[in-house]
């Protein structure tokens, strides 16, 4: 008998090594659970005091003012540090409390060390504080769905990714009923404030809360998260207060360590395009730094594309003594195009691979996809409002809704004051893939946003990218280039002398380290015409197989591997710089609380700078709203940060786009940022745009 045999199953399992290889407490998590971040200087007092400001400003939107009236004018609130404090002062900040905290929207590393820091200062402060998580996100404050948080909770969640303690969910608290339902659920919790760790539209949420609750005496504080790094603040005289929001660094660190990877398999293989959809409902952030991380060859940032003009349609229409209007504007066969041109000058010098970057919400800045998008997204809210059943539930599949966006344009056909989708929306519509139209069409989120993860860009422009790829490769202008060493090679082995065949064949072979054929030669066909008319072959002669295989080495196939960087990078464990980070913004919602203070985002200023740098605060809320088209109507909103296009880390990324896309021999410059290491420096300190654009700050 075999000694595997002798065993029992129950003697397999109960081996400590069998126990430890099972167990799911690794030794990273271990590691993750016991790490204490530290806090910043002003919280190693017993107190914190906040210290009002008018050094920062900010210009208030008319409509703010009118529907904020309570917390529109709060200032800048610098958290500071104090031993000792006078008797009622202390008092009030250790006073009872309970506290509700709330996760909204998608996850984003360093939440729960929000939580830890809320809970490490509440119980500090005083023992008997209570915290409260609300579950699956704003629905738990409505429904008043609580679990409260306990030491041995935190202690399991301690620097891990996820939202997994409390869970989250993308719910709005935006009706008067929702509000009503949510203040009572804060008065029967007892709850002195409430704690909403958000984007951009959950901060604006918060705003909206602390508004409607300052009259119950309940306060509200707002913590900045999101991956997409959109929430940056700034006033008026373009102070950072916020560099970026947590989870960031995390996620673009992990879509950079799996790019990397794919980059090491595409410089191995050498015959894949692999194409990175990437994170980011709107801005570019993370693509600008998953960039600066790995090196892709290609990397298109939308931001950068708003203010593209087409030059040449520019000089045909001025030639005509007309004006076209369509030249401003990146289009999709424009930005399709711009990708073709990376990839015919890396097949010129003989790569016939690559890692291309597409941030997720590209589209966003391609002008024609931007207005079907916010005509779709009127459309979808004017029916919303006017009838019983949702849009999408009462035109379930694509042909009814097409059906539907058919009977609007021949609405507009009868009646011309109906502009909202005519005949021509419906013509330039109707040519785009199905998959893409379905994609435009899906459901928006509950804050009325477009779901750009939902839809297949990459698929949409790589289409493009094949299809014009087809047309270079017939007009002669997209062929591989080969190593002028291996043509003479190949032809000596052959017996042929390649200084004849070589004029004949290639249109730079007097220069160049990369032959490229003549622009002529299509096929093998016209190879042989070449040769013909060279007097290299008579025409009943075989084109020698040698050239023939040099020319069938010259033909590219294009070859695309698909990847989304989204979730998985969303869900990783936090870098210590967003473990630090995060526990620290728990800390300060926790001082902003216990001074009394609501309508206000906990933030740390000096992200960009080393810790000993960093300055905990309170940024109002109310003064960084502005109107912006949502659901089809005019909303207030926080509006979200997009790419600086002239910021120092965007001008270091185009210096560097023609080295990185490497059409040139030679190796590519592929950078290897490593994986999310909890230990170590280097990248792990802080973002690279970040610390880019700090140099403006340093120098100045
Ligand atoms: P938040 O703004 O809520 O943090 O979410 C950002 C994000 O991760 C985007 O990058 C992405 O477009 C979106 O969430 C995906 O949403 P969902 O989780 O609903 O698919």
């Amino acid at each position: 008998m075999s000694v595997i045999k002798s065993l029992s199953l129950q003697q397999i399992l109960d081996n400590p090594t069998v126990k430890e290889a099972v167990d799911d407490v690794s030794y990273e998590l271990r590691l993750r659970r016991a790490f204490r971040p530290p806090a910043c200087q002003v919280f190693s007092q017993a107190y914190t005091l906040l210290e009002e400001t008018d050094r920062f400003r900010f210009s208030i939107d008319p409509e703010a003012e009118r529907q904020l009236p309570s917390i529109i004018h709060n200032k800048v609130q610098i958290v500071a540090g104090k031993a000792q404090v006078p008797q009622a002062v202390a008092d009030r900040y250790t006073k009872r409390r309970h506290i509700g905290i709330v996760f909204s929207g998608g996850p984003a590393p360093g939440g729960h060390n929000v939580i830890a820091g809320l809970f490490d200062a509440a119980k500090r402060a005083n023992p008997e504080n209570r915290v409260f998580g609300f579950r699956v996100g704003p629905d738990g404050v409505i429904e008043n769905e609580t679990v409260e948080i306990t030491r041995e909770l935190v202690d399991a969640y301690r620097n891990l990714g996820g939202f997994t303690m409390i869970k989250t969910g993308r719910a709005k608290i935006d009706s008067k009923q929702k509000i009503d339902l949510s203040r009572q659920t804060c008065k029967a919790l007892g709850l002195d404030a409430l704690v909403i760790v958000g984007g951009d539209d959950s901060n604006t949420n918060a705003a909206f809360l602390a508004q409607e609750m300052a009259d119950d005496g309940i306060q509200v504080i707002g913590v900045p998260k999101t991956i997409d790094g959109d929430i940056q603040v700034c006033d008026d005289q373009g102070h950072v207060l916020c560099a970026v929001s947590f989870g960031f660094h995390t996620a673009a660190r992990a879509f950079a360590n799996a790019i990397s990877g794919l980059a090491n398999d595409a410089s191995s293989d050498i015959k894949y395009y692999h194409v990175c959809k990437v994170m980011g409902r709107v801005a570019s952030h993370l693509a600008l730094e998953v960039a600066l991380q790995s090196h892709p060859n290609i990397t298109i940032i939308g931001e950068d594309l708003v203010d593209f003009v087409d030059e040449e349609r520019l000089e045909k229409a001025a030639k005509e003594h007309r004006t076209d209007y369509t030249a401003y504007g990146m289009t999709l066969r424009h930005l399709s195009r711009i990708i073709c041109e990376g990839i015919v000058k890396r097949a010129g010098a003989g790569k016939n691979y690559g890692i291309i970057v597409i941030p997720e919400g590209v589209l966003e800045f391609v002008n024609e996809v931007e207005v079907f998008i916010m005509k779709l997204n009127t459309i979808i809210a004017e029916y919303n409002r006017t009838h019983d059943r949702d849009f999408h539930s009462a035109f379930p599949s694509l042909e009814s809704k097409l059906e539907y966006l058919h009977r609007l344009a021949q609405r507009s056909r009868d009646d011309s004051a109906f502009r909202l989708w005519n005949t021509r929306d419906e013509d330039l519509f109707n040519d785009l893939p199905e998959f893409f139209q379905e994609g435009l069409l899906t459901e928006r989120d509950s804050h009325g946003n477009f779901q750009f993860s939902q839809i297949h860009t990459e698929r949409v422009l790589m289409g493009l990218v094949h299809d014009y790829l087809n047309i270079l490769k017939e007009k002669g202008l997209y062929k591989l280039g080969i190593p002028r060493g291996y043509f003479r090679k190949t032809m000596q082995k052959a017996g042929l002398d390649p200084e004849r065949f070589g004029p004949a064949v290639f249109e730079n072979y007097d220069q160049g380290e990369f032959l490229l054929t003549k622009v002529s030669i299509i096929s093998a066909k016209t190879l042989r015409q070449e040769l013909e008319k060279a007097g290299l072959i008579g025409p009943e002669d075989k084109v020698p197989a040698a050239v023939e295989a040099i020319y069938k080495k010259t033909v590219p196939s294009f070859k695309t591997q698909e990847h989304f960087y989204g979730y998985d990078g969303r869900g990783n464990d936090p870098t210590r710089f967003d473990c630090i980070y995060t526990y620290n913004l728990g800390l300060t919602a926790f001082s902003l609380i216990a001074n009394g203070a609501t309508g206000l985002m906990a933030a740390i200023r000096n992200l960009e700078l080393g810790f000993a740098a960093w300055e905990p605060l309170g940024i109002p809320i109310a003064p960084l709203m502005h109107l912006e088209e949502r659901k089809g109507r005019l909303a207030l909103v926080i509006e979200k940060a997009l790419v600086d296009v002239d910021s120092i880390a965007m001008q270091v990324f185009k210096a560097h786009q023609e080295k990185w896309l490497a059409a040139c021999e030679g190796e590519d410059c592929y950078r290897r940022p490593g994986p999310v290491r909890f230990s170590g420096e280097g990248e792990e300190e802080r973002p690279l745009t970040l610390q880019l654009n700090a140099i403006v700050s340093q120098t100045s």
